[in-house]
């Protein structure tokens, strides 16, 4: 596999890994997305420096309103987080060059 097939399976992995958790693999509920989050990214967790973060994580991206996320709903979070990513590591470039 290429890397980038790797980071798709290993987020598909990573989502059904926390996701069955309650029996329901096919979803995070609340709980669940807040043991993702602070096991897979407790640095993202960390700058955000917000106790309810997982709550106003939850109200954006659940579109169905079913108080869960399914894979579908839990992707934005990940291309938010990957495009901020992108822009930081475009800043480190730049001081990297000076
Ligand atoms: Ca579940
Ligand atoms: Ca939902």
């Amino acid at each position: 596999m290429t890397a980038m097939e790797n980071s798709m399976e290993s987020l598909i992995v990573t989502f059904h890994r926390y996701a069955k958790d309650d029996g329901d693999k096919r979803t995070l509920t609340k709980k669940e997305l807040k043991k993702l989050l602070e096991t897979e990214l407790p640095n993202f967790l960390k700058a955000q420096n917000n106790p309810k973060i997982v709550d106003s994580i939850m109200t954006d991206l659940d579109l169905n309103k079913d108080d869960k996320l399914d894979f579908e709903e839990f992707i934005p979070l990940i291309a938010g987080l990957s495009m901020a990513c992108e822009k930081c590591y475009n800043l480190s470039l730049k001081k990297g060059k000076k």
